[in-house]
C-alpha cells in the first residue's frame, strides 16, 4: 500500500467530500488535531497536505508533528484557528475557501436582522402555540427597512451584506481599517462612532488574535437601546460578557447571532434572553456552498500535490 500523504483532519466531512480528498492522494484520517501526535512517526512522515475542518488550534506545535507538512488546506474562509504566520516560518503553505461562501454568509445576516426585528421566532411560536387564536394578535414589532445601518468590516462578505441591506433603503456607515470605495456610504474612521451613529451593527470581522473584543463593551454602549448587534464572523471579535450584560440589562434591544465565544457549547445565559435569535454556526451551511467550499479545498490540494500554483494561498 502506498505511504498515506494527505491528513484528512475532522470528523465532519460528509461522505461525499471524504470519498474526494480519499480519491485525491493516500490518506489518513483523524477527527481533531489533537490527535496527530497518536500517529506514528513514520505515518507522520509521509504526511505532505493536510485537508482540515474545525476550529480546533493547528498550532505550530502540532505542524512540528508533521515533519514533511507542506500544506494546510483549510475548509472555510476563516484560517484564524491555523497560525499561518508560524506556517510561513516552517515552509507551510496554507490555503482558504474565500468568496464561494459570500451569498449565504450574507443571506444569514440580513434573514438574522429580519429575524430580530419582525420577531420571526416569537411570531413563529405565536400561531403554533395556539396563542393567536386565545391572545389574538401579537404586539406590534419593528421596522428593518429604511434604518440606520453600520458594518465593522468591509471586506468581500462584509460588502455583500452591505449591499443586501442598501436594496432595503437602508443607510449604510461603516468601519474598517481604511476608507474603501462605496457607492456612497459612510465611513467612520472610530468604530465607536459608527455603533453611536447606527440602529444595527453587523459584526464581519475576520477572526484572530488582532480582532478579538474589538467589538468591546464601549462599542455596545454606544450602541444603545435600540440597538441590535448581529454576528456572523467569530465569537471572539465580540466582548461577549459585555454583550449578554447589555442584552440582558436592555442597553442594547438585541442580537443575532451565528457565532460564539465557546461554541458549540453556547453560553447558557443567551437560552433565557427573549431578545435574541441563535443559529449554530450555519453562515455557509448550505448544501451548494459546503459543496463549492469542499470542491476549492480539494482543487488547491490537488494543485500541491501536482506541484502546481495554490488557487486561493493566504501565506
Ligand atoms: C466553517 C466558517 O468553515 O468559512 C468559515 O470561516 O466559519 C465556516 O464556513 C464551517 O463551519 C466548517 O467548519
Amino acid at each position: 500500500m502506498a505511504t498515506p500523504q494527505l491528513l484528512i483532519v475532522s470528523s465532519s466531512y460528509s461522505d461525499t467530500d471524504r470519498a474526494r480528498l480519499e480519491a485525491a492522494a493516500p490518506s489518513l484520517s483523524v477527527g481533531e488535531t489533537t490527535e496527530i501526535a497518536a500517529l506514528s512517526e513514520a505515518q507522520r512522515a509521509g504526511i505532505t497536505v493536510a485537508a482540515f475542518k474545525g476550529h480546533k488550534p493547528f498550532g505550530t506545535d502540532v505542524m512540528a508533528l508533521l515533519p514533511n507538512l507542506k500544506l494546510i488546506a483549510n475548509f472555510g474562509v476563516g484560517y484564524d484557528s491555523i497560525d499561518a504566520a508560524g506556517a510561513a516560518k516552517l515552509g507551510i503553505k496554507v490555503t482558504n475557501t474565500p468568496d464561494v461562501l459570500n451569498d449565504d454568509v450574507a443571506d444569514l445576516a440580513v434573514a438574522m436582522l429580519l429575524a430580530c426585528c419582525r420577531e420571526v421566532v416569537k411570531a413563529d411560536a405565536w400561531v403554533r402555540s395556539g396563542d393567536w387564536g386565545r391572545k389574538g394578535d401579537m404586539p406590534l414589532n419593528r421596522k428593518m427597512s429604511g434604518g440606520k445601518l453600520g458594518i465593522v468590516g468591509l471586506g468581500r462578505i462584509g460588502r455583500d451584506i452591505a449591499e443586501r441591506f442598501a436594496a432595503f433603503k437602508m443607510d449604510i456607515h461603516y468601519h474598517s481599517r481604511s476608507e474603501k470605495q462605496t457607492p456612497g456610504w459612510t465611513y467612520h474612521a472610530d468604530v465607536v462612532d459608527l455603533a453611536r451613529e447606527v440602529d444595527f451593527l453587523v459584526v464581519a470581522l475576520v477572526g484572530g488574535a488582532a480582532t478579538k473584543g474589538y467589538v468591546s463593551r464601549e462599542v455596545i454602549q454606544a450602541l444603545g437601546p435600540r440597538g441590535i448587534i448581529i454576528n456572523i464572523s467569530r465569537g471572539t471579535t465580540i466582548d461577549e460578557a459585555a454583550m449578554l450584560d447589555a442584552l440582558e440589562s436592555g442597553a442594547i434591544a438585541g442580537a443575532g447571532l451565528d457565532v460564539f465565544l465557546n461554541e458549540p457549547r453556547v453560553d447558557p445565559r443567551f437560552f433565557a434572553l427573549p431578545n435574541v435569535v441563535l443559529q449554530p454556526h450555519q453562515g455557509s451551511a448550505t448544501v451548494e456552498t459546503r459543496r463549492d467550499m469542499a470542491l476549492l479545498q480539494l482543487e488547491n490540494i490537488k494543485m500541491q500535490l501536482a506541484g502546481k500554483p495554490l488557487v486561493t494561498p493566504v501565506n
